[in-house]
């Protein structure tokens, strides 16, 4: 018993006096007496010596000493964690800082901004609508029937759910629905996401961007059409941009125009881009097909109107000079932190 307590008293002057400065000198002490082979279970070990009359007392003794050693272990660990925080003897403050990582707005995000920015400075609000859309808003509206054969020029994905539902091939129909609304003068643009049947490429992809333009009013003419698309290319492009219009065919306007510019990459000289042209092509457009307007309860005796058409990756591209159409959706950081803009 008086070996015991000598034992003890050893054990927690040595303890007392521990100083550690590291995690492993916390762990050596935790092995030490707190181990499975520790000093501890040692002591624990030495009340089978002692006579049962005084196993009582040394028990006590004994449980004494374990909360000594657990109580100081757990003094030691919280200095230590307070220590490794308020010790700035080996701090050097002319490390360089914790590099924060800014984010940067999506290339097409940049774009959609700035073309709805241009629009709504002559006037356009913004309108949205379902990518499920139906058949009458997508196509038959838009004077596709059923059967029409400019329909196969959309590689549609329908929704098997339903014959009638399908992913929109355009944001025409979110035009049709605002018109349907009769709400006249309108002047509209819609940007969204579309959704094409394609083979994934360099060129092509299942699903872009586009900002789809409409102004229906009493003599809204074909020159309206020009001068507010010249003056978008301008705000777009900058002012040396050139412009020509060239005629082309849609089901739902007429008459119906396809819009280029001058090439940016080579200024018209003739490059990869422009396929040696000088001329690069940015969007559809044309009047409105009175059947369209008939079709979405408007008078077509009494109001015309302009539409227009243009893919964001495209206007992307041209601008930023993006060769592979399939980095927009990859989410690679190395190519999305070159872009910053403000807005
Ligand atoms: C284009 C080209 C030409 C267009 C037509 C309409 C609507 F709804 F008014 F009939 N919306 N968008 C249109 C016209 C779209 O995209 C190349």
């Amino acid at each position: 018993m008086n070996q015991l307590l000598a034992h003890i008293e050893q054990y927690k002057k040595e303890i007392t006096a521990i100083k550690i400065s590291s995690k492993e000198d916390l762990e050596s002490f935790r092995i030490k007496y707190l181990g499975t082979k520790g000093i501890l279970k040692n002591v624990m070990g030495e009340m089978k010596n002692v006579p049962i009359d005084q196993k009582k007392e040394a028990g006590q003794l004994l449980n004494e000493f374990k909360l000594f050693v657990e109580s100081n272990y757990e003094a030691l660990a919280n200095s230590m964690e307070t220590t490794s925080v308020k010790d700035k003897s080996n701090l050097d403050i002319t490390l360089p800082g914790q590099p924060l990582s800014v984010g940067s707005r999506h290339p097409i995000s940049i774009v959609h901004n700035k073309i709805v920015q241009i629009f709504q400075r002559l006037g356009f609000s913004v309108a949205e609508g379902p990518e499920i859309e139906d058949d009458w808003h997508n196509f038959s509206a838009l004077n596709l029937p059923e059967n029409h054969p400019a329909r196969d020029m959309q590689d549609t994905f329908y929704i098997s759910q339903n014959p009638d539902w399908l992913l929109r091939t355009h944001t025409s129909s979110v035009q049709i629905r605002e018109m349907e609304k009769g709400d006249l003068p309108l002047r509209i643009i819609c940007p969204g996401r579309v959704y094409r049947n394609e083979t994934i490429s360099a060129r092509a992809h299942c699903f872009f961007n586009q900002v789809e333009g409409l102004y229906i009013a009493e003599n809204v003419s074909f020159a309206d059409l020009k001068q507010t698309l010249y003056f978008f290319v301008k705000e777009m492009f900058g002012t040396d941009v050139k412009v020509r219009f060239r005629p082309s065919y849609f089901p739902f306007t007429e008459p119906s125009a396809e819009m280029d510019i001058s090439c940016l990459i080579c200024d018209g000289a003739g490059c990869s881009v422009c396929k040696k042209t000088g001329w690069v092509e940015i969007l559809g457009c044309g009047m409105v097909h009175p059947s369209v307007l008939d079709n979405c309860g408007i008078d077509s005796n009494k109001y015309t109107g302009f539409a227009f058409g243009m893919g964001i990756e495209r206007i992307t591209m041209l601008l930023y000079q993006v060769k592979d159409l399939r980095l927009f959706s990859e989410n690679d950081v190395r190519f999305l932190r070159q872009f910053t803009s403000a807005i």
